[in-house]
């Protein structure tokens, strides 16, 4: 059994709250030592690691780790948001009461971390002085040493950020236990496994995975759900799954910032680590900020709206990211960089990684290589040949600061004033490149009818999205109408508002389906057509479902596309926007409270189209 007080006294935690927490966890887990762990022990930690084979070398400065076959994706269906109050019960959430899930996870965590470590990680999700500091504040308990060494990348890790809080009870409680991989029947009728954030507790209570999503519990665990819960319940702020970037104009001085949502695989991480394409970047720069998560509230001084990424690293898909779609992220993880990455492709004889999508072929010569699973591509059997060598879902892991193009005041405690919110799907018919709204309640609603369109047949119905509103609805965690107040209400008491845009950089060709907009750099044209809009610079084109840029009015130097092409992804289609009317109407009729003013934006949406005849 652990000395849990001479461990904790001997890392200098005095905050007695965490040192009761950690007691009472270290009881029950059954942990046999107990760690404390601080940025500056990564080093000693990786060693360890490598030395113990739970990490393998990828060339200087670089790590490789293999996650548990059946272990390597967020499991949605096994994630809860837990409360005392039944009202909190939402469509997407999947509430369950507090009461019932507290002595079920003890029960399966009783014992579960013997004869282990339990790191005890205090971290930060917000810049050192924020505004909203008070909410960002946790102790993330694990039995897994490569989620400490994940952790120190992705948030603020160390004593000091909890030993000196104002309120030293107010941190969240994130308990989060591996459990026997082996046996916990992933995806079968009796899955063990469980992952509950108690938001009225301010407790978040994982087990059965050792998968980022699943384990990093101060991203997407406490940065999006509790944190939305906690934003909604004091009223203060926005917790949005968004990435976010800058905008300099070197002629004029100016600096913008637009912060945004966009279903998976719809270009999120590519679009916030962009670079301005050849032709602008003599006159403008694209500042990184963050890839995965935003913060937003409104700030009483100067009445704008400021964002902050509460993250300190990117944990980004390595499918597709190259030289072309991303180079960004490719020098993030250069040599020396502390990169950890899971699941990839990994040459045992060159310590070299690969992925699908990193070059257009995979390695000619395939002595060493062997596929995530560890298997050498050599030996596979012949019925594999064609499976990816890395997992879909493989990833890497770096700080923001390795990103090139990070913006020189990412740490500033205030965050960035917010000139433009952006939503963005991919669409293959239906969206114009870009279109801009003014009005606040119709961009909340664009964002509440956010989705990705259906990419197999299996998933769906041809044309008929997944609706993903905002991007959240697997990180939902207070009722869908709430939330849509929740937002009229944060951007509604801003002075200076955002305007809003919905993007896609997806539309298809209509005969040969060829993609009709270069995509990656190049997003950035329609992006500063919106803040020209924005600053009344430019007019564009009035259509039902928001203003589009007039064809003169986007910056198209070195861009090869025809006119055919520009008319038709710079016009929308009035019969196939009819029909997502009525699918718009199902969805939003599903969300219990919707505040009128978003069924008024939705019918005058509607009542637009239907004059647009
Ligand atoms: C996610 C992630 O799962 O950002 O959305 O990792
Ligand atoms: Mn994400």
């Amino acid at each position: 059994m652990a000395d849990v007080h001479a461990a904790l006294g001997g890392a200098g935690l005095r905050n007695v709250h965490v040192r009761e927490y950690v007691r009472h966890w270290a009881e029950l887990t059954g942990a046999a030592r107990i760690e404390v762990i601080s940025a500056s022990d990564d080093a000693r930690l990786i060693g360890e690691a490598l030395a113990e084979g739970e990490i393998l070398p990828a060339g200087e400065g670089r790590y490789y780790s293999r996650s548990y076959v059946k272990d390597t994706a967020r499991s949605e269906e096994r994630t809860v948001v837990a409360t005392s109050n039944p009202a909190d019960k939402g469509v997407y959430n999947n509430w369950r009461p507090a009461g019932q899930m507290r002595p079920l996870l003890e029960e399966r965590m009783r014992g579960a971390s013997a004869g282990k470590t339990m790191y005890v990680v205090p971290y930060l999700m917000a810049p050192v002085g924020s505004p909203l500091e008070r909410y960002a504040a946790g102790v993330e308990l694990t039995d897994c040493r490569t989620v400490a060494l994940h952790m120190i990348r992705m948030a603020r890790v160390g004593v000091h950020y909890i030993d000196n809080l104002a309120d030293q009870n107010s941190f969240v409680r994130a308990v989060h236990v591996t459990g026997d991989l082996e046996k916990l029947g992933q995806g079968t009728p009796s899955d063990q496994r469980y992952f509950v954030t108690i938001a009225d507790e301010r407790t978040i209570l994982h087990f059965g995975s050792s998968y980022g999503g699943n384990a990093l519990l101060g991203k997407i665990a406490h940065g999006l759900r509790q944190a939305a819960y906690d934003g909604w319940a004091s009223g203060e702020f926005l917790a949005e799954q968004f990435m976010l970037i800058g905008i300099a104009d070197k002629l004029t001085g100016k600096r913008y910032h637009v912060c945004g949502g966009f279903p998976s695989a719809s270009g999120k991480t590519n679009l916030a680590m962009m670079l301005a394409p050849d032709a602008l970047a003599g006159r403008y720069r694209v500042d990184f900020y963050g890839d995965d998560i935003a913060w937003l509230r409104a700030d009483p001084d100067d009445g704008k709206i400021y964002a902050i990424n509460p993250e300190f690293g990117v944990f980004g898909v390595a499918k597709d990211t190259s030289e072309v779609t991303n180079p960004a992220a490719l020098a993030s993880v250069a040599p020396g960089t502390g990169t950890l990455f899971t699941n990839v492709a990994y040459n045992s004889h060159t310590q070299e990684v690969w992925w699908e999508g990193r070059t257009p072929a995979p390695p000619a010569d395939v002595a060493g290589w062997r596929d995530w699973t560890g298997t050498l591509i050599s030996e596979r059997p012949a019925e594999d040949a064609d499976a990816p060598w890395a997992h879909p879902n493989s990833r890497f892991t770096t700080a923001l600061a390795n990103v090139p193009n990070v913006a020189p005041d990412f740490d500033d405690p205030r965050g960035v004033p917010i000139d433009a919110i952006i939503f963005g799907g991919r669409t293959r018919d239906r969206e114009p490149l870009i279109r801009a709204i003014t009005d606040l309640a119709e961009g909340v609603y664009d964002g509440l009818t956010l989705g990705a369109e259906a990419t197999f047949a299996a998933e769906g119905v041809e044309g008929l999205l997944r609706y993903d509103p905002m991007s959240m609805r697997p990180f939902m965690s207070y009722p869908e109408g709430a939330y849509a107040a929740h937002w009229l209400k944060v951007i509604g008491s801003a002075a200076s508002q955002p305007i809003f845009a919905h993007v896609n950089w997806f539309r298809r060709d209509p005969g040969d389906g060829h993609y009709l907009w270069p995509g990656y750099r190049d997003n950035l044209r329609p992006l500063l057509w919106l803040l020209r809009l924005k600053e009344g610079q430019v007019r564009g084109r009035q259509t039902p479902v928001g203003i589009i840029p007039a064809k003169d009015e986007l910056d198209l130097d070195g861009i090869a596309a025809t006119p055919e092409e520009l008319e038709t992804i710079l016009s929308i289609d009035t019969p196939r926007w009819k029909q997502e009317i009525k699918h718009r109407e199902q969805h939003l009729e599903q969300f219990g409270g919707l505040p009128e003013e978003i069924w008024q934006a939705h019918r005058r949406v509607a009542a637009a189209l239907h004059r647009a005849d």
